[in-house]
């Protein structure tokens, strides 16, 4: 039986990967951290719960030995939107915590999962069917701590061999847990606003196409590739990962199929959109699907059905609120 560490665990992906592998492996193989604790109250009293910083090595070291820990899920970071506002901060989170998780790793033999993202890629990176192996140079902060996580993932299974793993996430779209500050964000909060008030104000232009995914598909991602056979893997880290690529004129136009009513209109911040126009259109994911069996259940129409089902199902259990 494994013994799992995740740091940042009540995040939007944390969260749900949380009880996904608590499901799998028991509550008590499965121990959360996160620097708050106050959202997730469910998950904070499930099982183990400690509030930690992801620099703070020494703590998160004690509980690597508390807990006999054999696998390592880090997931704390700052997102691409809220990174631009305080670029040294994001710096500090996301380069310094992951450092910190890969010296854990290397210290007490751990594996360990870190997502990277489509924000990797930049403005002069092949745009439709991204391929794996492709130029990197991102033009927001997020972006270059994403790149950097990639390497220095890499620089550790090499050198030290750590079994480091990873996936390059498109935005993730889901209802448990609202996203934290992304570019992507847009395409959760327009199904609250659609059940809501039929209305929803982008941030993004109508025509901005980016890859997504949904939940079910991230989680699975994420284990998929912890269970994988390392023979197999030829890439290891930052594997481009894909499931369905939209604008938001698309995805209004199948909400539309649910609520007929419903209506789009714009305003657009010129960070998010300059971020997403040096986002890819729509990533290649060869490599996942040959290396280790990558395959996504939902799309676009499949999704968007689960979505409105699912917030409009809580909506009424709450009296008219989603959230
Ligand atoms: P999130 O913002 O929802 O969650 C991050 C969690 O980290 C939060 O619970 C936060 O409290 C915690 N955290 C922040 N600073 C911390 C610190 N100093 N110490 C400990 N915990 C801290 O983010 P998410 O969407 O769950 O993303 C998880 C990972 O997946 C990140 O690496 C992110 O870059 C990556 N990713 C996410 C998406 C997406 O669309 N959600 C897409 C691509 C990649
Ligand atoms: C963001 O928009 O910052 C994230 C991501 C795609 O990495 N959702």
């Amino acid at each position: 039986m494994k013994n799992i560490l995740i740091i940042g665990s009540l995040g939007q992906l944390g969260s749900e990967i949380a009880t996904r592998l608590r499901q799998l492996y028991g509550d008590s193989h499965v121990v959360l951290t996160d620097i708050r604790n106050d959202v997730n109250t469910d998950l904070i009293q499930g099982g183990p719960f400690h509030v930690v910083d992801c620099r703070d090595g020494e703590r998160l070291s004690e509980l690597v030995s508390r807990y006999k820990i054999d696998t390592i899920y880090h997931l704390a970071a700052i997102l691409s939107a809220t990174a631009e506002k305080n670029p040294l901060k994001a710096w500090d989170v996301n380069m310094n915590g992951l450092m910190t998780a890969l010296e854990i790793a290397r210290e007490h033999h751990c594996a360990l999962f870190t997502p990277s993202s489509i924000g990797a890629f930049g403005p002069t990176t092949p745009k439709k069917f991204t391929p794996q192996d492709t130029v990197q140079r991102p033009t927001s902060i997020y972006g270059v701590t994403k790149v950097a996580g990639e390497l220095l993932c890499d620089y550790y299974h090499h050198k030290y061999d750590v079994d480091t793993r990873g996936v390059r996430y498109p935005g993730i779209i889901s209802n448990m847990t609202p996203p934290g500050g992304g570019t992507t964000d847009y395409a959760v909060e327009i199904y609250y606003a659609a059940l809501e008030s039929h209305h929803y104000e982008c941030f993004l232009q109508g025509d901005t196409y980016l890859d997504m995914m949904y939940m079910p598909d991230a989680v699975n991602a994420a284990i998929q590739i912890m269970e994988a056979d390392p023979r197999m893997l030829r890439h290891r880290n930052a594997f481009n990962v894909a499931a369905m690529s939209f604008s938001p004129e698309e995805q209004a136009a199948y909400i539309r199929t649910h609520i007929p009513d419903f209506t789009i209109s714009y305003r657009i911040d010129p960070v998010k959109q300059a971020i997403a126009d040096s986002w890819p259109d729509s990533l290649e994911d060869y490599a996942a699907r040959v290396e280790w069996g990558w395959k996504p259940s939902y799309d676009l129409a499949s999704m968007t059905a689960d979505m409105l089902k699912t917030i409009g199902q809580r909506m009424q259990k709450q009296g008219g609120t989603t959230r």
